[in-house]
């Protein structure tokens, strides 16, 4: 009779802990022979299975912090990669610098390279450079001389324009101009001539007038474009004609009208992007 009750826990006992016992893991079970060995192999089962468990919680735990270090790593990768791509970026666009013509500053998103005095050939002369240039206020020297061979001459640059202008807001004739060299973080500088606003997606350096030589005066100059409220160098009111800016108009014929129009003095703008 014992044998039979125990023959009958051991089969309530398997089924209890989800042994099939139509399949090979069946004859492996131990035999039980009484109820104490059922408590007992019982209770080796249910250590067993803590253990398992326990094992595979060890196992998560192990491939979580794995995981864990895995996405640390690879955020400081894309982190570092982030760096290097905007390092990258800042060498490539390193910026623009451009002359700010008739100002002694520049806008507040830029920083100011050197400020300086306009400057360019006398307009009565028939050589030296036809360029209109920015020389720094602090000017420092290599070798100099005072010998008499031939050169090239500079001179400082006025405005000549009749008065009242109809074009600046205040007088400005005779007086001698400033500048200032501007740097921007923008990779492109454009000056336009014959706008006086940039495009869209451009960013306003400064707005102003196209200026260069008198069509009727020796040698060429360059165009330059004068801020449209100059400031003006001090002590530099007196009528020195040396080198001269005048304004620039448009000749209808080869340039169409419209869209231009015939003796229209024409602004200029500087846009960065
Ligand atoms: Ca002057
Ligand atoms: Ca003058």
């Amino acid at each position: 009779m014992d044998s039979i009750r125990a023959f009958c826990w051991c089969v309530v006992g398997v089924f209890a802990i989800g042994i099939d016992p139509s399949n090979g893991d069946f004859e492996s079970e131990p035999t039980c022979l009484s109820r104490f060995d059922y408590d007992y192999k019982m209770l080796q089962k249910f250590v067993s299975l803590e253990q398992t468990i326990q094992n595979l919680k060890d196992s998560l735990t192990e491939s979580k912090n794995k995981i864990e270090d895995m996405s640390r790593e690879n955020e400081q990768k894309i982190q570092n990669l982030k760096d290097s791509l905007a390092e990258s970026r800042d060498t490539i666009d390193s910026g623009s610098v451009y002359i700010r013509w008739g100002r002694n500053e520049c806008q507040d998103n830029a920083e100011v390279v050197y400020k300086g005095f306009t400057a360019g050939k006398k307009w009565s002369d028939k050589g030296s450079g036809s360029d209109t240039i920015c020389l720094p206020e602090d000017p420092s020297w290599l070798n100099y001389s005072t010998s008499n061979s031939p050169r090239g001459i500079v001179y400082g640059t006025e405005i000549n324009i009749n008065e009242p202008s109809g074009v600046f807001e205040k007088r400005v004739n005779d007086q001698n101009l400033p500048c200032a060299a501007c740097h921007v973080k923008q990779g492109s500088v454009i000056m336009i001539p014959g706008r006086g606003q940039c495009y869209t997606s451009w960013n306003l350096e400064y707005s102003g007038y196209l200026m260069t030589a008198y069509s009727d005066h020796h040698g060429p100059h360059n165009h330059v474009c004068v801020d449209h409220h100059p400031d003006f160098i001090h002590g530099g009111k007196g009528n020195d004609d040396d080198h001269i800016l005048y304004l620039t108009i448009s000749k209808c014929g080869s340039l169409p009208c419209p869209p231009y129009a015939n003796d229209r003095e024409l602004a200029c703008v500087v846009c960065s992007k």
